[in-house]
């Protein structure tokens, strides 16, 4: 894949790690997981599922951290490294002009997603249910809190890095109130990050005999990044055994001109939870990604995930092995 072309800026310091002389598999952990120890603030029971960007010389982020009152809370932080992380300990507090949307209730799962000239944060939003919050933010000081993008109950609310048709672009998964059962990817557009519509179905889960660990939902995880072979998405994907759920993830391929339409998606997972960190913790048996950073020279991708809902870890894999794999492993 000589002529694979990647979007995004130059990213040539970021967090990296060769895969071990001894692993066969397409993407591989890094040594010195998880990134993000659970207690990192004096306030934190588990900081998990969260979300990366470049930002000035480093990095910033928008932490989900459960506090010790089991509260779902978002924090920021900063990283000079992208892996030592500076959160601070006050909890993001967002700036709204409608009372009824700004009315915090919780906040989790957050995706941050840099388009034209500002950083766009969405999450998972408490308001008669979780749906989709979305807000913006030029410093990762102050953020302005807008519409929730759809109706309860959402979750995954995921934005593609540009316009597309000349809207912006959101794939989302509608869900109900609970620990939700079923779920299959969705795509919207919006002239103005307010009105969104023009829905189409993306993706179901898979039939279990085909591909068990996505067979009772999916939902998208990290932005999806723009290459020739179609918008490159990371999602997650949702097994139910006998001993509860597990959150294992994937990739597809997406048109770039019709995001609904998957040209390639794989059959196997790239990370299912097997280490101690994604076995052990407050939900077992959970890798659920978020978040991650690309550099186009190198192929080079590193992906933030929550481990067990307890602590965030990293994987690494090179974008052109993962396309390959997803086209040659495609459902
Ligand atoms: C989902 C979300 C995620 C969580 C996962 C596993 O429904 O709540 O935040 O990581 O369950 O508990």
């Amino acid at each position: 894949m000589t002529d694979l072309k990647i979007v995004g800026a130059a990213l040539p310091g970021m967090p990296w790690e060769e895969r071990p002389a001894d692993c066969k598999q397409v993407m591989w952990r890094y040594s010195k997981n998880p990134v993000i120890p659970r207690d990192i603030l004096p306030t934190s029971n588990s900081v998990f599922n969260s979300a990366v960007v470049p930002f000035k010389d480093g990095y910033a982020g928008v932490f989900r951290c459960d506090d010790t009152s089991r509260r779902m809370r978002l924090h920021v932080g900063f990283s000079k490294d992208g892996i030592n992380w500076d959160i601070k300990e006050d909890k993001l507090e967002f700036q709204c002009d409608d009372e009824e949307i700004g009315n915090f209730v919780y906040v989790y799962d957050p995706r941050v997603c840099f388009i034209d000239d500002r950083y766009y944060v969405t999450w998972c939003n408490g308001y008669y249910g979780p749906t989709i919050g979305v807000a913006y933010t030029f410093d990762f000081e102050t953020f302005h809190q807008l519409e929730n993008a759809f109706l309860p109950s959402n979750r995954n609310g995921v934005l593609f890095p540009r316009k597309i048709n000349g809207n912006f672009a959101m794939v989302s998964r509608p869900s109900d109130n609970g620990h939700t059962p079923f779920g299959d990817i969705f795509y919207s557009e919006s002239p103005d990050m307010a009105f969104w519509g023009k829905h189409r179905h993306v993706m179901s889960p898979a039939p279990f005999e085909e591909s068990a660990w996505q067979c009772m939902k999916i939902g998208a995880g990290p932005i999806p990044i723009e290459t020739s072979e179609g918008w490159l998405m990371i999602y997650h994907g949702v097994l139910r055994s006998c001993n509860g759920y597990v959150y294992s993830f994937g990739s597809a391929l997406l048109d770039l001109d019709q995001p609904w339409k998957v040209l390639y998606r794989s059959r196997p997972y790239l990370i299912a939870p097997q280490t101690e960190y994604e076995c052990m913790g407050d939900v077992p048996n959970v890798a659920f990604p978020c978040a991650a950073l690309h550099d186009p020279e190198t192929r080079r991708i590193a992906v933030y995930y929550g481990c067990a809902d307890t602590v965030t870890g990293l994987a690494f894999g090179y974008i052109d092995e993962i396309i390959r794999f997803t086209k040659e492993n495609s459902l």
